[in-house]
This record gives structure tokens, sequence and C-alpha cells, in this order.
């Protein structure tokens, strides 16, 4: 038996070798377009993207421009949801440093936690750019620009819309509050601009406020414990339409009639936003556009040409009555 082994040895080292120069040879080749990164060996560019996850009817907007505009301009997107979790993303990210991708992009699902995982990818020489959602990174070489909206404006425009709508009011308004994910960009800010704008009058009282992270379910879910410990609401403010869509049935069930027993404000303006505040379910929307994808793609060919950019490109974005939604509906993309 042993010589057996003996004499098998010779032809398993010679195996061995074969395999491991084979090996080396299809990983070489591999990696062989430097040029595209971690590409499929053409020269396109390689966008390694992290999405937050499909958690409303904005984010599948967003995931469907972004797909679409990769395609367009001829990019390689590799294309990941992170569930809304954190960890998801930066997993992603060291996935895309592994294979070496042209350009990172990610919508930063909370604003801390960041700078560990950015400056990996800028010590491994891949641009980053942010849509979206921003970090609170104090170090911003650690990104090369942010594309996304300006939260606080829109919370302070929906503010200002109720202050104006509010002149007649005898007595307290008495406000409830259904925040976007905790920690994130878009709560924070659209928070901030929505409590500035309503300290013009002190009528004006936000009793109670809390997340429903951007979703149906949390919107409904919360708007029902609202409603349970509070017996005069007069309006609720939704930092996104999908929690507002989910306060509509709880209000419903509630007996009471949405956009008139209860005013409701949202934010994005996403299709079935539009058609509660055209249906006068809603009262005002301030929209959030997700049709971020054209901008984005330019963006990555750009700073994968080193080109400078800009450090903030802000979205343009409008509001909406009943009357102004009723009119754009029928063109609206998303
Ligand atoms: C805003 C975006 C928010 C939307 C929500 O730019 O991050 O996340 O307002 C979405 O609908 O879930």
């Amino acid at each position: 038996m042993r010589n057996m082994r003996m004499s098998l040895a010779p032809r398993r080292a010679v195996a061995a070798l074969a395999a491991v120069l084979l090996a080396g040879s299809v990983a070489a080749c591999g990696n062989s377009d430097t040029g595209a990164g971690g590409g499929g060996g053409d020269d396109k560019i390689v966008l390694g993207f992290s999405q937050v996850g499909a958690e409303s009817g904005w984010r599948t907007a967003n995931t469907n421009s972004i797909k679409e505009a990769a395609a367009e301009a001829g990019i390689d997107l590799k294309f990941d949801d992170a569930q809304q979790k954190q960890e998801n993303q930066i997993k992603a990210i060291r996935n895309y440093i592994q294979q070496k991708v042209d350009v990172i992009a990610f919508s930063p699902v909370v604003e801390s936690g960041w700078d560990t995982v950015l400056k990996e990818a800028k010590d491994a020489g891949i641009p980053v750019i942010l849509t979206d959602r921003a970090v609170d990174s104090a170090d911003k070489s650690l990104y090369k620009t942010f594309l996304g909206s300006d939260f606080v404006k829109e919370g302070r425009l929906s503010g200002e819309w109720l202050v104006e709508n509010s002149k007649d009011a005898t007595g307290d308004v008495n406000i409830v509050e259904l925040q976007g994910t905790t920690g994130s960009a878009p709560a924070n800010d659209r928070k901030k601009g929505f409590g500035e704008a309503i300290a013009a009058d002190p009528k004006l009282k936000v009793i109670a406020s809390q997340s429903g992270d951007f979703t149906r379910a949390g919107g409904k879910q919360v708007m029902e414990q609202f409603l349970k410990a509070h017996p005069k609401i007069d309006v609720l403010f939704a930092h996104n339409d999908d929690m507002g869509l989910g306060a509509l049935e709880a209000i419903t069930a509630a007996g009471k009639v949405p956009g008139k027993d209860i005013t409701i404000i949202t934010i994005d303006a996403v299709k079935d936003g539009m058609q509660a505040l055209a249906d006068g379910k809603f009262n005002f929307i301030a929209e959030c556009s997700p049709l971020l994808g054209p901008q984005l793609m330019d963006l990555a060919k750009k700073v994968h040409a080193g080109e400078e950019v800009p450090p903030r490109i802000e979205t343009e974005e409008t509001t909406f009555t009943q009357e102004q939604a009723k009119t754009a509906l029928p063109n609206r993309k998303y």
C-alpha cells in the first residue's frame, strides 16, 4: 500500500502543480481588465450600488430609475438591496471594494456609522457618490458628492402650508407626526424643517411623534396607537406618502374622514399619494423626486474620469395641493 501511495505521489504532485498554475492563470485573466475594475472584461464602467431596501413606493421608483439609467448609460450596475439594514449596506460596499468596482454609490439608510467603510473605499482608490440620503461624516473627502433633496426644505414647506391654512383655527391645533426611519437624514431633517415652520403659530402643537419606518404597515400601526391615545387629532404630518396611506386605513376604521376630520400632509408625491390628494383624502404633499438615475450615471462617468463634480447637487421639486394633484396626475412618471 505504501508503494502504491509512493508510486502515485509524483503524478499527484504534477496534477496539483497543474491545478495551481491553471487557477493562477484564470485569476490573472479575471483581473486583466484593469481599466474597468471588476467588470466583465470590456471597458464598461462598473458601478456598485447599495440601495436602502424596498420599503416604499418612492424606493421602488428610485430603484427603477437607477437600473434604467444604468442600462441607458451602458454602465455595468452591481445592485444590492440592504432591506433597510446598515450592516447589509456596509457588507455590500466591502464586497464592491473586493471586486474592485470603478465607482461606488449608495443611499445611506441612516446618517451615522459610515466613516470606517468609506475610508476603506478611499484607501482602495474607489470614488463614492452619496445619492438620496446623506451621512454625517465630518470628513467630506470620504465621498465625491451628495445628490439628493433638501429634506429640511420639504419639512419647512409642509409646515408653512399648515401655518397658512390654520389662520382661522380657534384654539389649539393638535398635530400627530409619523416620522421616517429612526436616524435617517429624511426623518431628522423633515422633522426639523416642519418644527421650525410651525413655531410661527403657537396654536400648532405636535402632541405625538413616532417612527413608522417609512412603510404603510408602520404608518397604520402607529396611527392606530395615536387615535387610541388622543381623542382630538386635527392634523397628521407623515414624513412620506406610504405612512400616510397606511394611516388612512386607521383613520377610516376609527370612523373619521381623512382630509376633513383630520388634515393630512405628506412628502414624496408618488402616484398613490397623489391619487389620495386628488381624491381629497390628503390635503398637501411636498414632492421628493426619486428619479435620480440619469444624474447619478452622469456623475459616475465624471468621477471615474477624474473630473471635478460639485460637492452637493440638490434635486428640483415642488409641492401639490388637491387641485394641483388632479392636473398633475395624468403625467406623473412614478
Ligand atoms: C427620501 C427617501 C425616503 C422617502 C421615503 O429621499 O430617502 O425614503 O421619502 C423612502 O418614501 O422610503
